[in-house]
C-alpha cells in the first residue's frame, strides 16, 4: 500500500518537473526564435531607409599590439548551456561579453562530461582537433577525435601568454579540470602546457564540491551514477538520444548537446543504434560520461583528490544562495523571487536527507551544511574546493575589497544572494547588480592581476606569496630557492 502510494508521488513528481523543465526550455527556445525573427525583421526593413552600419574599421599594426598584449577572458558556461552562435543571437551570459573588448566564448557542449568539456575548450583555444585521448575513448566507447578547430581563438596561447578565465556552475569545475590536464602535460603534442597558462580562475556559482540536487533528478545516492528509472533523467536521456539520432541539421546546429564523439545520428548508428542507446547498451549514458554524474558529491569527491590550486594563479568565487531559515527549517528565500525553474528544487534541497541507510557520500557529510543552495547548487559546494582537504581560502566582501594586494594560489570567495541563474540568460533579472558584479569581475582581470614574471635571467630566487587560512588568512613572502 504504503510502495504504491511512494510510487504514485514519484510519478506525480516527475510529471511537474517535466511540465516545469519543459516549459522553461520552451520559453528560451521561443525568445531566441522571436529575437532572431526581430533582427532579421528590423534589418530588411531599416535596409534600404538607413545607410548601412558602418563596418568596424580595419584593424591597423598598433591595434594589433593592444590585443595581443590583453589576455582573453573565456567564459566558460554550465550545464544545458551553450556558446556564441547557438541558440540565434541569445547569450548564455545575459550579453555580459559585451563589457570587454577581448571576450571569447566557447560552445561546449551541453550536457557532455566535464572531462570532454575540458577537452574540447583546449582545441577551441589553441586550435586543432579535438583529441578526447585514446583510453578514455575505449572506456567509454566513442571516437578519440572530434571536432575540428581549424584556426584556434587563442593560438598563441602558453605560459606567457595566459588566460583568465569566468566559469558559471559546471563551468567552474571544467576549468580546474583543464588546469589540471595543462599540469599534468595531458595534450599530445603540447608538451609545454603547464598550470600557469590559466592566469586567472573566477567561478560563479560553481560547481566545486558537486550537489545534491543530481539526487532529486534522479541520480542514485548509492553510487552518484547511475539513474534511477523513474525520474526527469530518464525522460531526458530518451529525448536527447532521440534528438541526437534524428541528427536535424538546421536544429542541431540551433543547440548542440555535444555528443558527437558518440556517432548517434541515424546515419551513422542505423535502428540498432537507436536500439542500443535507448536500451543503455552503449551511447553517452550507458557508461555515466556525461554531467550529471560528474555534478555528484561522489565524483566530486574523486575528481577533487587530484585537482590543485596552483600558486601562480588567482582564484575568486563567487558563490549564490537564495535559501533562509525558518524557525528550524531552511526554505526558498521567496516564492516570486526564486526562478519558477528553481523554486520546486530549491525547496527540495532544503529537504534533502541522504538516505539513512546508505554510507554518506563522504565522511563527515551532515545534511545541515547541505541544505543552503540557489535551486540548483548547494552554497557550501560552491565557497572553495574542500576535499580531501581544504584549499587555501580567505572570504572577502562582494566587492573583493582587501587591504592588501590579492595574491595567487587562494581562493577568494563572497556569497550573493542570488539564485542559480540570476547572473545568466536573463540580464534584466538581476538589473544593475548584473552590471556591477561582471565589471568588478572583468576589472579585476584587467587591472588587479599580472603575472610576476619568474625568469630565471632577472631574480636568481623566486619570491612566491603564501597564505595559510586557519581560522583567519595570514599571508606573507617566503623564499624559494
Ligand atoms: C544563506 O543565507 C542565509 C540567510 O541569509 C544564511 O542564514 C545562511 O548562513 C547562508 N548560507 C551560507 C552557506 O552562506
Ligand atoms: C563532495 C565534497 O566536496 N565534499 C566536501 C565538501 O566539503 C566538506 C567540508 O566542509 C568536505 O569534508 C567534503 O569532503
Amino acid at each position: 500500500m504504503l510502495g504504491l502510494w511512494s510510487l504514485y508521488l514519484a510519478i506525480a513528481e516527475v510529471i511537474v518537473s517535466i511540465v516545469v523543465h519543459l516549459s522553461y526550455a520552451l520559453s528560451i527556445f521561443g525568445s531566441a526564435v522571436w529575437i532572431d525573427v526581430m533582427s532579421i525583421l528590423s534589418a530588411s526593413s531599416s535596409s534600404n531607409s538607413t545607410p548601412p552600419r558602418h563596418k568596424p574599421k580595419k584593424r591597423d599594426s598598433s591595434d594589433d599590439k593592444l590585443l595581443v598584449q590583453k589576455a582573453p577572458i573565456v567564459l566558460v558556461h554550465g550545464i544545458f548551456g551553450f556558446g556564441k552562435g547557438r541558440l540565434g543571437s541569445l547569450s548564455y551570459w545575459g550579453g555580459a561579453e559585451q563589457r570587454d573588448d577581448r571576450i571569447l566564448v566557447p560552445d561546449l557542449g551541453a550536457l557532455t562530461s566535464i572531462h570532454d568539456r575540458a577537452r574540447v575548450l583546449f582545441y577551441y583555444l589553441k586550435g586543432g582537433t579535438v583529441d578526447y585521448g585514446f583510453e578514455r575513448s575505449q572506456q567509454f566507447g566513442h571516437s578519440q577525435f572530434g571536432r575540428i578547430y581549424d584556426q584556434g581563438h587563442y593560438p598563441e596561447w602558453d605560459e606567457n601568454h595566459p588566460i583568465h578565465i569566468v566559469g558559471h556552475s559546471t563551468g567552474a569545475q571544467v576549468v580546474r579540470v583543464l588546469q589540471q590536464m595543462l599540469a599534468e602535460k595531458a595534450f599530445a603534442g603540447h608538451k609545454s602546457t603547464s598550470a600557469d597558462w590559466v592566469l586567472s580562475i573566477t567561478s560563479l556559482s560553481g560547481a566545486l564540491n558537486g550537489t545534491t540536487r543530481v539526487f532529486l533528478d534522479g541520480i542514485c545516492p548509492e553510487d552518484g551514477q547511475t539513474m534511477k528509472s523513474i525520474s526527469l533523467l530518464q525522460v531526458l536521456r530518451v529525448a536527447v538520444l532521440l534528438y541526437e539520432w534524428l541528427d536535424i541539421p538546421a536544429l542541431k546546429r540551433y543547440y548542440d548537446f555535444g555528443f558527437d564523439h558518440y556517432n548517434l545520428p541515424w546515419h551513422k548508428a542505423g535502428m540498432s543504434g537507436l536500439r542500443d542507446t535507448m536500451l543503455g547498451r552503449s551511447g553517452p549514458f550507458a557508461k555515466g560520461n556525461w554531467v550529471l554524474p560528474d555534478l555528484s558529491i561522489q565524483y566530486a569527491v574523486e575528481v577533487n583528490k587530484r585537482l590543485q590550486t596552483y600558486p601562480n594563479t588567482y582564484y575568486f568565487s563567487y558563490a549564490t544562495n537564495h535559501t533562509r531559515k525558518v524557525f528550524s527549517q531552511k526554505l526558498p528565500r521567496s516564492f516570486l523571487g526564486t526562478h519558477p525553474l528553481l523554486f520546486l528544487r530549491a525547496l527540495q534541497m532544503c529537504l534533502w536527507r541522504h538516505p539513512s541507510h546508505l554510507p554518506p557520500p563522504y565522511e563527515g557529510y551532515r545534511d545541515d551544511d547541505w541544505q543552503d543552495n540557489d535551486g540548483a547548487l548547494n552554497t557550501v559546494s560552491q565557497l572553495y574546493p574542500r576535499i580531501p582537504h581544504e584549499h587555501p581560502h580567505c572570504e572577502l566582501d562582494i566587492e573583493f575589497n582587501y587591504d592588501q594586494v590579492l595574491k595567487p594560489g587562494i581562493w577568494y570567495y563572497t556569497t550573493l544572494e542570488a539564485d542559480h541563474v540570476y547572473f545568466v540568460i536573463n540580464r534584466d533579472r538581476a538589473g544593475v547588480h548584473f552590471d556591477v558584479l561582471y565589471d568588478g569581475i572583468f576589472q579585476r582581470c584587467r587591472t588587479q592581476m599580472k603575472r610576476v614574471l619568474m625568469s630565471s635571467q632577472t631574480v636568481e630566487a623566486a619570491v612566491k606569496s603564501i597564505c595559510v587560512c586557519e581560522n583567519e588568512c595570514v599571508c606573507g613572502l617566503r623564499l624559494f630557492e
